[in-house]
C-alpha cells in the first residue's frame, strides 16, 4: 500500500512538472510577441515599425474614427496600392471603433513593407522586417576589409 502511495505522489509531481513548463513555455513563446502600432484621428502614431521576422503586426485604433488599412502608400497625395514580394495581403481592413485592433502578417519574408490608410491623407506606416540579413550580408565586406 506505501509502494503505490509512492507511485501515486510521484506521479502527481511528473504531472505538475509537465504541466508547469508547458504553461511557461506557452506564456513566453519565443520572442514572437505581437508588435502593436496605434492610429489616432488621422494618422499612425508612429512612422515606421521594426518587427521580428515571422511575427505578426497588430494595428490599433484608438479612436472611434473609420480607418481603411491596405497595402501601399500616399505618394504626392495620391494613393499606390502595391503589395511588396513576401508582404502579407492586407485587403482593405476597415476600423471605425476606439479599442478595435487587428493583426496583419505573418511577416515571414524580411524586408521593408508598406501599408496606408486610404481614408486619410499621407496616413502610411513602413514596416521594416530584419530578418536575418543584417549579419549574414556583413561577413563578407568585414573579411574583404580584413584581406585588404
Ligand atoms: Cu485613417
Amino acid at each position: 500500500m506505501k509502494k503505490l502511495i509512492a507511485i501515486l505522489v510521484a506521479l502527481s509531481v511528473v504531472t505538475i512538472l509537465t504541466a508547469a513548463s508547458c504553461g511557461g513555455s506557452g506564456g513566453s513563446g519565443g520572442t514572437g510577441a505581437d508588435t502593436g502600432v496605434h492610429m489616432g484621428e488621422s494618422t499612425f502614431l508612429q512612422p515606421s515599425v521594426t518587427i521580428s521576422k515571422g511575427s505578426s503586426l497588430n494595428l490599433i485604433d484608438d479612436v472611434p474614427v473609420l480607418h481603411i488599412i491596405g497595402n501601399g502608400s500616399w505618394v504626392n497625395n495620391v494613393t499606390k496600392p502595391a503589395r511588396e514580394p513576401g508582404a502579407p495581403v492586407v485587403n482593405n481592413l476597415q476600423f471605425n471603433a476606439a479599442g478595435q485592433s487587428m493583426a496583419v502578417g505573418p511577416f515571414n519574408t524580411s524586408g521593408t513593407f508598406h501599408l496606408y490608410c486610404s481614408v486619410h491623407l499621407n496616413m502610411n506606416l513602413t514596416v521594416i522586417s530584419p530578418g536575418s540579413f543584417v549579419f549574414g550580408s556583413a561577413i563578407p565586406f568585414i573579411s574583404s576589409n580584413l584581406a585588404g
